[in-house]
């Protein structure tokens, strides 16, 4: 069939939208209907370069759709479902085995390589491959062929073209704190960076009771934006040290830290920020090789802990319908995140994520 597309075509360059060749989905393979697909900063990572997933691509990998066609092996969903894809995993390894699917042996390549496993895709231009199967989806597109282990099914009542995020940024960041960290009732916890990622945070650490909530972030809007959301104290780094901030607010350091930004001064300043017995979770991907450096005596002396966490470690096919939920009681608001765009305008899109004007960009298809 012919969809249309937003395709990257080489790094560093605009997408263009153009109409491609979709072949039908095999045995095991699910073909959704796009309705909207959220923008992701590794989308951004991607075009940039800075991963090894082959061009031309179609990117994007916070899709939300309905199901039009299954492979004769599918059981999970049916056309017309009303669905959500996340990331693709092996469902074999010992960390599939053991519900850990974010860290499945096989997260790299069935996530950034845009390939079936036989290296083959199911879209091209004018005979030309075109990379797809991105996150097991390639959603930047009008249709996209997923898989059972990242589809998702989304409930009635609520909005399917807002869900998308769900799949990623906002999974990710609230997955942190509810089923990585486990942010206690009554403890401390601060985020490190408050873009879509670090903003599901704070909102899922107020779910959970957290009593001193603390964003730190170098842009004023950020902090606003936190503060309507659940932060109880909000730090601008251009101010003064946030580790001595922090401290001064906590008085002996934070039970929890969670750094969205991948970098490695930020996350010494955030392990220096814990109190004995604090952990720091990191989540932001920096350049292959970014080396992190901590003060070893600091570290070890307080048993803290520093934990790498992918997707929130998240099980999506529970915990999306559970941020659903609170969605839907009012409790976990990620729609104020949102910005809306058409899919002729995927670029300002990224733009303005890239330069801060959107926190979470969705662009609607169809
Ligand atoms: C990514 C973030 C960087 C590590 C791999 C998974 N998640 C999606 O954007
Ligand atoms: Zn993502």
């Amino acid at each position: 069939m012919q969809i249309t597309a937003a395709v990257a075509r080489q790094q560093n360059a605009p997408l263009t939208i153009e109409t491609l060749e979709l072949e039908d989905p095999l045995d095991t393979e699910i073909l959704v209907k796009l309705v909207a697909t959220g923008v992701c900063h590794t989308d951004m990572v991607v075009i940039a370069g800075m991963m090894p997933t082959p061009f031309p691509v179609v990117l994007g990998h916070e899709g939300a759709g309905i199901v039009e066609k299954v492979g004769a092996a599918v059981r999970k969903v049916k056309p017309g479902d009303r669905v959500v894809m996340t990331f693709n995993s092996c469902g074999q390894c010992p960390s599939c085995q053991a519900h850990h699917i974010s860290y499945c042996h096989e997260f790299f390549p069935r996530n950034f390589m845009a390939s079936r496993a036989d290296g083959t895709s199911a879209l091209s231009a004018n005979g030309e491959k075109v990379h797809a199967n991105f996150f097991g989806q390639s959603s930047f597109a009008s249709h996209a062929i997923c898989h059972e282990a990242n589809v998702v099914k989304v409930p009635e009542g609520v909005e399917l073209e807002l869900m998308g995020p769900l799949a990623c940024g906002v999974q990710t960041g609230a997955g942190a704190v509810m089923n990585a960290l486990k942010v206690q009732a009554g403890s401390s916890f601060a985020v490190f960076g408050a873009g879509s990622v670090g903003l599901s945070a704070i909102m899922a650490a107020k779910v959970l009771g957290a009593t001193t909530i603390i964003a730190v972030d170098m842009k004023p809007e950020r902090l606003d934006m936190a503060r309507e959301l659940g932060a109880t104290h909000v730090i601008n780094p251009a101010d003064g040290d946030s580790t001595e901030e922090i401290m001064r607010i906590t008085g002996y350091g934070l039970a929890f830290a969670l750094d969205t930004t991948g970098l490695s001064k930020v996350i010494k300043g955030a392990v220096l920020a814990l109190a004995p017995m604090g952990t720091c979770g990191v989540l932001g991907a920096s350049a292959p090789g970014t080396e992190i450096n901590l003060d070893e005596v600091h570290f070890m002396s307080g048993g803290r802990r520093l934990m790498g966490i992918v997707e929130g470690d998240s099980n999506p096919d529970t915990f999306i319908p559970l941020l659903i939920d609170l969605y839907s009681k009012g409790l976990f608001p990620f729609d104020r995140l949102v910005t809306f765009y058409p899919l002729d305008k995927i670029n300002e899109a990224i733009h303005d994520s890239e330069s801060g004007k959107s926190i979470k960009p969705i662009v609607r298809i169809g």
